[in-house]
């Protein structure tokens, strides 16, 4: 009969926890239990594929399925233990056995499960048993036996293949009415890594108790035997590790060796030293040694010693100096006397710990060091070594690497995955598939396991695939994998798991594993625009309508996700994502009345847009380090969408006309805008999200080809004060493709005067030199332009602070002059130009909800003001008729608070 691998991730999913059937299925049993002999004629029922998770690498079908019967015997051997026997038990009740005969040597009830072996009966079903297979491998064996009786064999090659086995099997059976059925099936399965689990070793908010004792029910649930306990914000694991854990703590921590050990995970308590330990010190490695105790003592049995993230050229005391020598290579030979002190008076004399593991300080690639060296030669060969790849977050990880990381650490590798870990991504969820690990990983590795997100229920998505990569490595598929974990995440709703993958699509982006931002939605953008382009404007903006809809429909959808503990940890970015989504349509709806040439409306719709971006950044989650910022959703997509139609309708009113624009080739750290290097205002600044590198640059675009004069570039900030090229060149160009150089720079402020006449539209300074892993701050970027106009400004009643005059002609309608207090009749606002230029329009945009009354007063110099108009509601624009204008103002009508985002001279001539 043919292998085969089945996958159907839209099919029921249920966990032995999760049962959903029982009722049903125990009245079908009673119908079967008055007609026995009926049970025999009942029809095949309608059959799928088997579905079974983590994915088998052998699921054969077989066609002598049977329904189970009310009386079901039960052969139980060696290879099973009580806590199996139990749950084949529960399982058998949960389908509808009421009753279940034990047996020795079989039974003739017309369905007998044999627990832990059954050569017998499988030699009948031509099925080979588990013996040969590896630790952990079991063969789930369904159907007739010689005498058309119903067996059923769940043979482990040991107590937990059994137990194995057993999940499996409540997996098979399927709900029928009349009775549970038992396909013909035969599943041969083993892991192919011995460590697959999760270590809890982010930064950041800990997991909370009931978090962690519901992801030791998951791992069970899903094959998973590791659970790693090294929180870095647990004091006692890192900062304050000599000191004994509180009873309180202490007791948690019993609970959870419990629980794993009720699901068969190794509860791994992990202890870095590394901040202050001295490691030639006696009383150190007691100290080391008595909280390993404690741990045993609650039956932990599984220990690791994680030395990552420290400095490993400092050492904590002068012994270790003396002892070991100083630089990388000393460290790599303390470590390793501390690591085998443990390893061989503690670990070997227990007798019944499993091998030492630790994280090396070189954890995050395999280049041949001193340190390396020493551990490789000096540390006990029995311990095991973490290793997150070639980077502490790779894109990929392949299996040359591995075996290279072998190599270079001499050890048994366990890979640490940073995936789905956000605490290096502030505001991120990760919820894209786990990808880039290179099929055949179990050749070179022990194990595999994940660092989740401090959002525990959320990583489940994560961990589905972490358990099928476990365990099967070698058919891995992490996209099938991906749209599997969404039916399971979704309790096996088809359309909440849809509305899952829909989501995700805004939360994609992680810029490791993840580099595209949000592929579905920038691919419908990108389409929206070239259909906008072509002239079909309306039904460009009907099908972004579409798909704006679909993403708000699935964060309805995901409102009700099945675990109360992902709504909650989901729920901001929910929220988030409701505000950007409905910036999206209020973009739309803005874009409407560009197209129909109705200025007052889209400036309304312009606001909105602007209020629903605040919004959506006053949205905080409250778990570290996610509260230090908004939620990200489609960061880099949807913003830049709302920017690009917010810049369309901008240049329509005339704003930003004439004014340099910034540019620069580095991504942005949170809201470091790089429009803040061209705001007149150094205390507002650009930020990378990157050290910069050669051929990085920052510059002004200035619009038009004009003089240019003085050039100052202010970088680096009081608290960062070396994010600034290490070496550049300013330089100017008339077209952005010839570029002159105007003078080289190493230091954190350039300034230069250009010779007199140059004329130029682009200046730009460029690095000549990488960062030194120091990102960039760009505080201002001033070119002078004497032929542009500039402009001051001055206020009665003057602005909120935050909310300055100058935020009328800042060329940016979503910031605003926000007066400190109503106005007083007469008082005004006055707008002062560089240069007397003829003025065809003045442009007013107030804030459209609270709309003040005042007059529009122009003049050429000194002398008399000319009133041209008056402000009526949003927008206003007031005719000038082209004559000179040096100054203009706003007189207010007095009593209400003026809020006035930008005013635009529109120039003639
Ligand atoms: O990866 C390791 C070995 N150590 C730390 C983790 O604690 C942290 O969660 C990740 C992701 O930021 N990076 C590390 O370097």
């Amino acid at each position: 009969m043919p292998v085969e691998r089945p996958r159907d991730p839209h099919a029921r999913t249920r966990t032995s926890r999760h049962r959903r059937w029982t009722t049903a299925t125990l009245a079908a049993a009673l119908v079967t239990a008055a007609f026995p002999s009926a049970s025999w004629a009942a029809p095949e029922p309608a059959e799928g594929p088997v579905s079974v998770w983590p994915a088998p690498r052998e699921l054969t079908h077989r066609d002598d399925g049977f329904p189970l019967t009310p009386v079901v015997g039960l052969v139980t051997s060696g290879d099973a233990d009580a806590a199996t026997e139990k749950e084949v038990r529960r399982v058998l009740r949960e389908v509808g056995v009421r009753r279940i005969v034990p047996a020795h040597d079989g039974s003739r009830a017309p369905v007998t499960v044999w627990l832990g072996d059954g050569d017998r009966v499988l030699s009948e079903l031509g099925v080979a048993g588990a013996d040969a297979l590896a630790a952990e491998g079991f063969v789930v064996a369904a159907g007739h036996d010689d005498d058309g009786r119903g067996q059923v064999v769940l043979d482990g090659v040991d107590a937990d293949g059994t137990h194995y086995a057993t999940q499996v099997f409540e997996q098979v059976v399927r709900p029928r009415r009349g009775a549970d059925w038992v396909p013909g099936v035969e599943v041969r399965d083993w892991p192919a890594m011995a460590y697959r689990g999760v270590i809890e070793g982010f930064y950041g908010t800990p997991w909370s108790h009931e978090d962690r004792l519901a992801l030791m029910d998951y791992l069970g649930d899903h094959r998973m035997n590791t659970f790693e306990y090294a929180p870095k914000d647990d004091p006692y694991h890192r900062e304050r590790w000599r000191e004994p854990y509180p009873e309180q703590e202490l007791a948690r921590l019993g609970e959870l060796v419990d629980r794993a050990a009720a699901n068969r995970v190794d509860f791994t308590f992990a202890l870095s030293p590394g901040l202050s330990v001295c490691y030639s010190s006696q009383d150190d490695f007691e100290a080391v040694v008595a909280k390993f105790e404690a741990l045993y003592g609650l039956g932990a049995r599984s220990f690791n010693i994680p030395l990552d993230d420290i400095d490993y050229n400092a050492w904590h005391c002068d012994a270790d100096v003396e002892r070991f020598g100083t630089g990388p290579g000393a460290a790599g030979r303390a470590q390793a006397h501390l690591l085998n002190r443990v390893q061989r008076e503690w670990v070997e004399a227990k007798g019944d710990v499993a091998p030492l593991q630790m994280v090396p300080t070189e954890y995050y690639n395999v280049a041949e060091s001193p340190y390396k060296r020493e551990l490789r030669e000096r540390m006990d060969s029995d311990v095991v070594v973490m290793w997150t790849g070639t980077a502490v977050v790779p894109e990929r990880i392949t299996v040359a690497q591995a075996e290279r990381a072998r190599q270079v650490f001499g050890h048994e590798i366990l890979i640490w995955d940073n995936y789905p870990v956000n605490d290096y991504a502030a505001g991120r969820l990760l919820l894209a598939p786990f990808s880039g690990r290179e099929n055949g990983l179990s050749e070179q590795v022990a194990g595999i396991v994940s660092n989740p997100m401090n959002q525990a229920a959320l990583s489940e998505l994560a961990l589905f695939s972490f358990a099928e990569f476990g365990w099967n490595d070698v058919d891995y598929d992490a996209t099938e994998s991906w749209a599997a974990a969404t039916v399971e995440f979704a309790g096996g709703d088809a359309e909440l798991a849809a509305a899952v993958r829909v989501f995700a699509d805004l939360s994609w982006y992680d810029g490791t594993l993840h580099r595209v931002r949000s592929p579905r939605l920038a691919g419908e953008i990108d389409e929206f625009w070239r259909v906008w382009r072509s002239g079909q404007r309306a039904e460009a903006r009907a099908r972004l309508v579409e798909v704006f809809d679909s993403y708000v429909a699935a964060t309805v959808e995901l409102r009700g996700l099945p675990d109360p503990r992902a709504r909650v940890e989901i729920d901001a970015w929910l929220r988030a994502a409701d505000h950007w989504l409905a910036a999206g349509r209020a973009a739309l709806d803005m874009l409407a009345a560009y197209e129909a040439d109705d200025r007052g409306v889209a400036w309304e719709h312009r606001g909105r847009v602007a209020s629903l971006v605040e919004q959506a950044q006053a949205v905080r989650d409250d778990k570290a380090p996610h509260s230090s910022t908004w939620p990200k959703i489609a960061d880099g997509v949807l913003d830049s969408f709302l920017a690009e139609a917010n810049g369309l309708v901008d240049e329509w009113f005339g704003v930003g006309v004439g004014r340099p624009v910034a540019e620069v080739s580095l991504p942005t750290y949170q809201q470091h805008v790089p429009a803040n290097m061209v705001d007149g205002d150094p205390g507002t600044y650009f930020w990378s999200s990157r050290a910069s590198r050669v051929g990085d640059h920052v510059g002004v675009d200035l619009g038009v080809v004009t003089e240019i004069g003085r050039i100052d570039v202010l970088m680096g900030k009081s608290g960062s004060p070396d994010d600034y090229f290490r070496e550049g060149v300013l330089e100017y160009s008339v077209d952005g493709e010839v570029w002159t150089a105007l003078t080289t720079a190493s230091a954190s402020e350039v300034g230069v005067a250009a010779p007199e006449g140059t004329r130029a539209r682009y200046v730009r300074y460029r690095a000549t030199a990488d960062g030194a892993g120091f990102w960039l701050v760009v505080r201002e970027f001033a070119v002078e332009t004497p032929e542009l106009v500039s402009y001051t400004v001055e206020a009665v009643p003057p602005g909120r602070e935050g909310s300055g005059a100058g935020r009328v002609v800042d060329g940016d309608p979503a910031t605003a002059y926000v007066a400190a207090r109503p106005a007083e009749s007469g008082e005004a606002l006055v707008v002062r130009l560089s240069r007397v230029r003829p003025v065809e329009r003045v442009v007013v945009l107030q804030d459209p909800g609270a709309p003040v009354s005042a007059v529009v007063q122009v003049r050429e110099g000194p002398g008399e003001w000319v009133t041209v108009g008056e402000l009526s509601g949003g927008y206003t624009s007031v005719d000038v008729g082209g004559v000179p204008v040096g100054e203009l103002r706003l007189v207010w009508a007095g009593g209400a608070q003026p809020r006035v985002h930008e005013i635009v001279p529109v120039f003639g001539g």
